[in-house]
């Protein structure tokens, strides 16, 4: 994946490599040394992995010195082949982004590598039509992952095309049992303070050329 952010530190080349090589062969992790499949989330819809200190604190370094020093507005990072579209979002603490979904533009994965601070990525069960009776995001809410810095969390399936997700604006999150990602929960009982987090959202975007959009409807 090529970028404008000067991360050509070799660790984060051979990161982005590798994250391109698994999307690629439509099989991730099967034929690389991150085996995803030992990274898959129990207890919640298909299909979700979470990998804890997928970079390494240098690489956190790094990539937090780089946006820094990067002008303002910050901006999306284009490469070729498999995960063409980065999105760089910044978060403050008390910072969120309301419930969404990605829409079907892009492939049906998406992947998130976190730096600087943790979050809570909640998850939204969709309303069944348009003439229900609209639900409280509160009870619309089915689980949460507490995302810490460092990590990669690739979403697929329903855990793409279904829920919605969305950050509340909260200042610090306590850290109990609740999280089907985290293994083994160091600080359980703990609140964590928010820092500023910095999210990459590795997509891929098809080519317009092979992908015809409809637009005006
Ligand atoms: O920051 C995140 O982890 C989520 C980002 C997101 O949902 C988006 O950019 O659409």
């Amino acid at each position: 994946m090529s970028n404008n952010m000067g991360l050509d530190d070799a660790k984060s080349v051979e990161h982005s490599d590798l994250l391109n090589a698994n999307l690629e062969n439509g099989n991730l992790g099967k034929e690389n040394n991150l085996n995803l499949s030992e990274y898959l989330v129990p207890s919640v819809p298909a299909t979700a992995y979470y990998v804890p200190e997928f970079i390494t604190p240098e690489d956190e370094k790094l990539m937090l010195r780089e946006i820094e020093k990067s002008p303002t507005p910050r901006l999306s990072v284009f490469g070729e082949k498999c995960a063409n579209h980065v999105l760089l979002n910044e978060y403050k603490a008390g910072e969120g982004i309301m419930p969404h979904l990605d829409g079907d533009l892009f492939y049906p994965t998406i992947t998130t590598i976190s730096i600087g601070s943790h979050t809570v990525l909640n998850f939204y069960e969709p309303e069944p039509d348009t003439t229900s009776t609209l639900r409280s995001w509160e009870e619309r809410k089915v689980f949460s992952l507490f995302v810490e810095p460092r990590s990669l969390l690739v979403l697929q399936d329903d855990m793409y095309h279904k829920y919605l997700h969305g950050i509340q604006e909260q200042t610090a999150d306590s850290i109990t049992d609740q999280y089907p990602n985290l293994r083994t929960p160091l600080s359980l009982g703990e609140t964590l303070e928010r820092g500023t987090r910095y999210s990459l959202t590795i997509r891929h975007v098809p080519k317009t050329t092979k992908f015809k959009l409809r637009l005006g409807r």
